[in-house]
């Protein structure tokens, strides 16, 4: 989950005199943050260290990732101009992640790397606010206001992210994942109408590409049906909704990734295991889980409990494998 290495101190210690983006484009950086987790957890697949507004910056948008804040945009985007000003993006552009992914498919040897991108209202809401917004609302009031305009950044925001993705695929990733974290603030009558197309050609876009698509949101549990139908493999769960009351929604072809609520995860320990057993038991419901929690750890976390969780975890699936 972003910001997985925040709990670190070996993560501290490194981004102690690195600016945030110029981690993301310092290949050997890249390489040693994304195995830090898997060094230390012995967790079954390694997400890659870069951030959903690095192909945006790539693609020509003036931004940085303020620390205690995120990303700030200097122009925020709000006119025609504007959105042609955001370029489609090749390879050049992201070397640094071609080459940070190549590395580290070779460092992991069989463990899976996941590669992952923002989903275009995401990354459009961060675009049109110039931050990060509660209410996303200057991204509605366009949205509803000049829709023409609004799909056309959503159109230009998929291009990016659909390039974005393909690099990291040639560069050997096993898996994608594509962030709409903020999704879940709309109603499904508008997620549906100005948002599925575009999260739809995105993970149709990369529906021959060969690895296994999944698609996250956050307060997502009303779209969950919608979010099913955007074409990818297994739909992430924040903790909000139980995994067996979400593979309802989702339909019984796809697999689901969630749900532990990162901030129980500071709770005493038999807490911890009761939820891990919970989710666990609730997955079953799906055709397939993947364990993880509903959003991202918070920096205040003990990472000897994220090893504690991972082992559980293991034990708990391997002794359920026996059981055939
Ligand atoms: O866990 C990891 O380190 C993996 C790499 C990763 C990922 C998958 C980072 C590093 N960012 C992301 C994705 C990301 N970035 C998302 C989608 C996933 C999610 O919902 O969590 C979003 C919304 C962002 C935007 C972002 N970047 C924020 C959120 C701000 C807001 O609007 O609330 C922040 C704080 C960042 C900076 C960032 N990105 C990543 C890290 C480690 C950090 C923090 C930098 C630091 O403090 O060390």
């Amino acid at each position: 989950m972003r910001q997985a290495g925040r709990s670190l101190p070996e993560y501290r210690e490194i981004r102690a005199s690195v600016p945030m983006l110029e981690s993301c484009r310092r290949p050997e950086l890249v390489t040693e943050i994304t195995l830090q987790p898997v060094r230390r957890h012995g967790v079954d697949a390694a997400i890659l260290f870069s951030d959903i507004v690095v192909p945006v910056a790539a693609a020509g948008v003036d931004l940085d990732i303020v620390p205690g804040t995120g990303p700030v945009v200097a122009e925020p985007i709000r006119t025609a101009a504007d959105v042609e000003r955001i370029r489609p993006i090749t390879r050049d552009d992201v070397w640094y992640v071609d080459e940070a992914v190549r590395q580290l498919v070779t460092e992991l040897g069989d463990t899976p790397l996941i590669g992952f991108a923002g989903a275009p209202f995401t990354l459009a809401s961060y675009l049109v606010e110039g931050g990060p917004s509660r209410t996303h609302a200057k991204t509605k009031a366009l949205m509803y206001g000049e829709p023409e305009l609004w799909h056309a950044l959503c159109g230009r925001l998929a291009e990016v992210t659909i390039g974005f993705l393909r690099v990291q695929i040639e560069a050997g990733v096993s898996a994608v994942q594509l962030f709409d974290s903020w999704a879940g603030a709309l109603s499904e009558a508008d997620y549906r109408r100005y948002v599925l197309p575009h999260s739809t050609a995105v993970l149709s876009g990369l529906a021959h590409a060969g690895v296994p698509r999944i698609h996250f949101g956050v307060g997502t549990g009303e779209l969950l049906g919608a979010m099913g139908e955007a074409g990818a493999d297994v739909v992430g769960v924040d903790w909000r909704t139980p995994l067996d009351v979400a593979t309802r929604r989702i339909g019984p072809d796809k697999a689901v990734q969630g749900n532990l609520d990162p901030a129980v995860l500071l709770a005493p320990w038999p807490v911890v295991e009761a939820e891990v057993r919970r989710i666990l038991d609730q997955g079953r419901a799906a055709p397939g889980h993947v364990f993880n929690l509903g959003h991202g750890v918070l920096p205040e976390t003990d990472p000897d409990v994220l090893t504690r969780v991972v082992a559980l975890v293991h034990e708990l699936s391997s002794r359920r494998a026996d059981q055939g």
